[in-house]
Order: C-alpha cells, then sequence, then structure tokens
C-alpha cells in the first residue's frame, strides 16, 4: 500500500523543546529526535515524525507559564468577556497551565485540565476546580459524572499537542452539551508558511492546523467548524468554534473564506510543501551567516526569550553558545539553566540598557510588539535586534 504520509522538511537532530539543562547535568547526554515533517495526502494534516508521549513532555517540570506575557494575558481576557456575554454555566478548559485564561471567570463556573502538575498546583492553590490529568474519554466520563455537561469547552495552545485527536474528540462528545461550543486556538499553518516560521515545529507540535485538516478530523465525530477567527496571538492563530452536527447554529461566512484561502495557496498539494522547505532551507543559510558575521566581527549577541520555538532554530541552524552569549527570560523556572542543545545560559529578564550588547536575537517574536514597547530606550539608543522572520534580517 502508497505511504500517505510524505516527509518534506528536515529540521534535523533536536533536543526536547522544553527540556532546559541544569548546571550539574550540562555534560550529561541529552535525548535526541530526528525532527521531520510530514504531509498526509488523504487527510491534509501537517505532523511531526517522531513523537514523544505526553507523560515525556508534559509532567512536575513544564516550565511554560501563559502569565508570562501581557498580550497572552490580554488575548485570553478577551476571550472570556467574549464567552461571558452567552452566560454559560459551565466553562471547561483543556490545558488550563497556570491559569491565566479560567481566572477571568467565577471559580464556581470553571474546571480546569492541566496535566503538568507543578502548573496545575498554581490553580489549585486559588482553589480553581482543575484536574492534574491528561484529556481524555475517560477524564471526561468522570467530569460528567461529578459536574453535568459543560456549555463551553475552551483549548488553547494545547489540541495540536495531543497526538490521538480522535480521543481528544471523543472526550468533547462526552462532556460538551449539545447546544455547546467547543473553541480551539492553535498557530495557523497558512500563516506559518507565509512567514517561514518552521519554528512552530518542534516536540510539542505534534500538528501544526489547517482548517482542512481539522475539519477532516473532526468530521469522523459528528463535529463542525462553523466561525474562524484570525488571530495575531503566536505569530498567527487560528480560533475555531466548533459545533455538535445537531446544533443548528448557522455557518459563518468566515469558514468558505478560509477553506478558499487554503486552497487557493495550494495547502492541498504536496508542492506547496517542498517549496516551504526550500524557503527553510535558505532562511537557515542566510541566519547562519548573521551569526558567524557577528562572530567574526566580536559583536556581542545576546537572545531575548527563550521559547520552545528558538530550540528548533537553533538547533537546526547550528547557532552556538560560541555566537550567543546568553539569553534572558522572565520566566523563573528557566533562569539559570541552558538551552537544550545549545547549551546557552538563560538570565534573569534586566533591562537590556544595562548590559552593552550589539545584537540581540528575538527568541519571542511572537511578541514583538510587547517586547519592542518594553525596550524603547535600547531602540532609541540605536539597538539592533536579529529576526528570522518572514526572513533573516537585522532591524
Ligand atoms: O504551544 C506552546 C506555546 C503556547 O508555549 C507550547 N508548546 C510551549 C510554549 O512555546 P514557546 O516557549 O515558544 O512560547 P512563547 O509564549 O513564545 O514563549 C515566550 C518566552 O519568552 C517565555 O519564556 C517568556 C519569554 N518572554 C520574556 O522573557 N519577556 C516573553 C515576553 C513577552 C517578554 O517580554
Amino acid at each position: 500500500m502508497r505511504n500517505k504520509k510524505i516527509d518534506f522538511l528536515d529540521l534535523g537532530n533536536q533536543p526536547l523543546a522544553n527540556s532546559y539543562i541544569r548546571k550539574k547535568n550540562l555534560y550529561k547526554k541529552e535525548r535526541k529526535y530526528r525532527l521531520i515533517v510530514c504531509f498526509d495526502t488523504d487527510n491534509k494534516l501537517i505532523s511531526i515524525k517522531k513523537t514523544y508521549s505526553s507523560k515525556d513532555m508534559f509532567n512536575n517540570e513544564y516550565p511554560y507559564r501563559s502569565s508570562t506575557s501581557k498580550t497572552m494575558s490580554l488575548h485570553l481576557k478577551k476571550l472570556a468577556q467574549k464567552i461571558k456575554r452567552i452566560k454559560p454555566k459551565k466553562i471547561l478548559e483543556i490545558g488550563s497551565n497556570d491559569g491565566c485564561f479560567i481566572k477571568n471567570f467565577d471559580k464556581k463556573k470553571t474546571i480546569g485540565i492541566e496535566p503538568c502538575t507543578n502548573v496545575e498546583k498554581i490553580t489549585k492553590k486559588q482553589k480553581y476546580n482543575t484536574y492534574p490529568e491528561y484529556w481524555s474519554p475517560s477524564l471526561a466520563k468522570k467530569i460528567l459524572k461529578k459536574h453535568n455537561k459543560v456549555n463551553v469547552i475552551v483549548s488553547s495552545n494545547t489540541i495540536s499537542h495531543i497526538k490521538n485527536l480522535d480521543d481528544v474528540f471523543r472526550g468533547i462528545n462526552i462532556v460538551l452539551d449539545d447546544k455547546g461550543v467547543f473553541i480551539i486556538e492553535d498557530p495557523c499553518l497558512l500563516e506559518c508558511l507565509k512567514k517561514n516560521t518552521y519554528d512552530q515545529f518542534y516536540n510539542e507540535h505534534i500538528y501544526v492546523f489547517s482548517y482542512l485538516s481539522l475539519s477532516h478530523a473532526l468530521k469522523k465525530h459528528n463535529l463542525k467548524i462553523f466561525k474562524i477567527e484570525k488571530l495575531k496571538i503566536h505569530g498567527g492563530s487560528n480560533r475555531y468554534y466548533i459545533k455538535k452536527n445537531n446544533n443548528n447554529i448557522k455557518l459563518h461566512k468566515s469558514v468558505n473564506y478560509q477553506k478558499h484561502k487554503e486552497e487557493k495557496y495550494g495547502l492541498n498539494n504536496l508542492k506547496t510543501y517542498l517549496n516551504f522547505a526550500k524557503r527553510v532551507k535558505l532562511s537557515k543559510k542566510k541566519l547562519l551567516s548573521i551569526f558567524m558575521n557577528c562572530k567574526n566581527n566580536n559583536k556581542k549577541v545576546i537572545a531575548y526569550g527563550a521559547t520552545a520555538k528558538s530550540v528548533t532554530i537553533l538547533n537546526y541552524c547550528n547557532i552556538n553558545n560560541t555566537m550567543i552569549n546568553y539569553f534572558i527570560d522572565t520566566t523563573k523556572d528557566k533562569q539559570g539553566k541552558y538551552t537544550p542543545g545549545t547549551k546557552i545560559l538563560i538570565k534573569k529578564y534586566s533591562n537590556l540598557i544595562n548590559d552593552k550588547v550589539d545584537y540581540v536575537f528575538l527568541g519571542a517574536w511572537n511578541f514583538k510588539e510587547e517586547i519592542f514597547n518594553k525596550e524603547k530606550k535600547y531602540i532609541k539608543n540605536g539597538g539592533k535586534f536579529i529576526v528570522h522572520t518572514p526572513y533573516p534580517r537585522i532591524i
């Protein structure tokens, strides 16, 4: 039988993205895998080839906190305000992290699902109703026994992290009220291709969804996307509003609009992905040459935002700790540790202007506006950033 999954992008050997290294483990061998991205010609799904179990990736040492960015907090607050307008009795969030979204609601109205216990305990302490478990049909049944059906289910940047989509949607069908709405937000494949943000691929992002692939995956579970909102967050995401087939909410025009855009761009065709892979290779060459130039001219380069995404970039482009002095990051659990693979020290955030640097590599490019706003003084004094999207350059 012909293989329907076709490899189109090889991002080389990579460590697990959020596995920041403690100093004492700096010389220990790291777990690495080959990061290959595939296109399924049948269901149009883009996925990574080698996957890890959820337990390997989302455990009691997970460092990411949604609340570290003002942009993200505000974004989720606005979503909460929108949801409040329909006066739901119960809201469930899959991947509630540190409570950045659910904290906008009355505690009695929300249920959070967060398997990373170090993060989940933040909301537990504040008396939110959170489950330190992975989303599954059996968890959905357990919730149903205690709480009845829920009116709104929200999942922001989580569904693309779960390998078994069938189980995800089975769980949704169990716990979602027939008149309820399921809202998914995840990075948008079309934006990723247009902006050359190949760093959206790493072990945690098992999928980068398009409307075409997500609607296909939902179909066999009698679930349907009825509205799509284009979001700026995380470099370009989509918010999909999903209903059960027996719910007669009208189809919004944004759905056909998105479908048309994706087909026009060629998200149905392998050729589109092969061309993307060519652009990624060129991007690597160009970014590495910028860093080599800085190194050869003894420029001091640091990096801003030790993101999971930048792990893909640095390891793929062979940019290492001889080219970047250190990272700065506001996340406590990352500070004092070293970046996976490239072993660059992550320091506590301090005003950039205090330290004489020539260039700052923007690891958290998706929060460019927020960061540029914060670093007005550095920019005013002629400070420069190195960025890789949509193409590598100094700005
Ligand atoms: O999907 C995922 C997203 C939502 O979060 C996860 N798989 C893992 C994680 O990915 P990421 O690390 O690429 O996410 P962010 O949100 O782009 O990370 C931003 C990083 O930059 C954080 O470590 C915080 C840091 N930061 C900072 O130091 N100063 C961010 C801002 C805005 C700042 O001003």
